[in-house]
């Protein structure tokens, strides 16, 4: 290892690199905390040109490779624990060009998603992708797990927004996909193969993004409920007549850490559940219709009680109440699940898994939130002090098996918007075939046939 190490200082000495202790330690990880980080290296790179050197001293060296962003990730994609080299592309984070006619912006891959968000405004424009890791996690990251956020009701995935792509291959080779074309009928789009395949094709260097208008004006209620049955309805009724841009669940046990975390509550009373929600409102029709649509849910017993935000400072307070749910339940070290079925079937996996989570972890806090409105929910299992790490996560593993087996019945999904890297690997047959996993291999291999990029990440 440290003849190889320097080698790699040797060879590419015009390029950035850490070999510190603490720094492969600190670039060697995501947000997982499960393995220990053990990198060869972490290389810097300020330029298109330099990652492809990068690229092609390992591939001389049959060294794996992890591209890394801002590491926010939750599935271990980013991790670095078998002396591969990360290159992370920090340094790439500028703002390339703004195309005002076809209202495209383009930037480097190390970009944070809220200097995209800057950026965007900037020309009186929006990219629409949004979530609470915006201040850390970057561009390139979220185009590799084709993040999916708190708008993806109104908005999509990352995917809908991406109009081109620069990769380096595994070769070292650049590829410019689809160049901002809106229209390109010419074969195989490889700008979507690349978006979502956890840094296991290449390496996005360079991004286009498509831009949009801004919403008119909004609002943002906080909705307490009496149980989960209650949700879809809930959601069905406000779809209906409201605008949502988003319509966000969590549970009494996610409000109490985040309240614990020095949130500040938002109802006199306690409920079971609660919603965020927020809507355009521009003007008062729009108000009076949300107000409407709560008025009808509560006759239906519903809704129990709610909010709706008076000023910014509110709906900021009402957001950290849901945003702030991550962050207040990690230093529990919960083992996380991110699923998802398709909208219909909300209601009956809901019920089935209150059931299975009951049962299987009659000891242990679960605490459940997520974009509802997507069918997307994210339950996160929290470690009692007194159980060794190694048994929690043995333990939840075998619950996973039944809720991979649950979610196979309802053609769901065991990674949502986290992707499935290292902590969903052994799960990835039950939400794809046989078959289609045999091609996604002969495609990876098309693309790295020495198995160079994430080598054990996604499958
Ligand atoms: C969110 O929706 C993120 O807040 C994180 O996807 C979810 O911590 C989680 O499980
Ligand atoms: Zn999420």
């Amino acid at each position: 290892m440290s003849e190889l190490r320097e080698a790699l200082l040797r060879d590419l000495s015009g390029i950035r690199l850490l070999t510190r202790p603490d720094e492969l330690e600190h670039y060697g990880r995501d947000w997982t905390r499960r393995w220990q980080p053990a990198p060869l290296a972490i290389a810097l790179p300020a330029s298109i040109e330099e990652v492809q050197q990068l690229v092609r001293w390992a591939r001389r060296n049959q060294i794996g490779i992890v591209p890394s962003g801002g590491r926010t990730g939750l599935s271990g994609g980013a991790v670095a624990a078998h002396g591969e080299l990360v290159i992370n592309l920090d340094r790439m984070r500028q703002v390339l060009g703004f195309d005002p006619a076809a209202r495209l912006l383009t930037v480097q891959p190390g970009l944070p998603l809220q200097a995209v968000h800057e950026a965007a405004a900037a020309h009186g424009l929006i990219y629409p992708v949004d979530f609470a890791a915006r201040g850390s996690c970057s561009i390139g990251g979220n185009i590799a797990t084709n993040a999916g956020g708190i708008r993806v009701i109104r908005y999509g995935n990352t995917r809908e927004w991406i109009a081109g792509l620069k990769v380096v291959t595994a070769q070292g080779e650049l590829l410019d996909l689809n160049r901002g074309l809106v229209k390109n009928s010419s074969g195989y789009d490889l700008r979507h193969l690349m978006i979502g395949s956890e840094g296991t094709l290449g390496i996005v260097v360079e991004a286009t993004l498509r831009l949009t208008d801004p919403p008119p004006p909004s609002r943002v209620m906080l909705l307490a409920l009496p149980d989960m049955a209650a949700l879809m309805n809930v959601f069905e009724l406000f779809q209906h007549r409201l605008q949502l841009q988003a319509f966000e669940f969590f549970t009494d046990l996610a409000l109490k850490h985040v309240l614990a975390h020095g949130a500040a509550r938002p109802l006199d009373s306690e409920y079971p559940y609660y919603v965020v929600t927020e809507f355009d409102a521009d003007g008062e029709a729009d108000e009076t219709a949300a107000l409407q649509a709560f008025e009808e849910a509560a006759e239906q017993g519903w809704l129990l009680d709610g909010v709706m935000a008076q000023s910014e400072a509110q709906a900021a307070a009402l957001w950290r109440l849901r945003e702030g749910i991550t962050e207040s339940l990690a230093p529990h070290q919960p083992y996380k699940n991110d699923v998802s079925v398709r909208i219909s079937a909300v209601p009956a996996f809901l019920t089935e898994m209150q059931a299975l989570l009951g049962r299987e972890y009659p000891q242990i806090e679960v605490v459940w939130f997520g974009h509802i409105g997507d069918g997307n929910l994210h339950i996160n299992v929290l470690r009692p002090q007194a159980m060794p790490a190694e048994e929690f996560i043995a333990h939840c593993e075998r619950v996973t098996k039944l809720l991979a087996a649950t979610l196979q019945q309802h053609g769901g999904s065991i990674s949502a918007e986290h992707g499935i890297g290292l902590v969903k690997r052994d799960y990835l047959g039950s939400t794809r075939s046989p078959p289609e996993i045999a091609l996604m291999r002969g495609i990876r291999q098309a693309f790295d046939p020495e198995g160079l990029l994430n080598p054990g990440k996604l499958f």
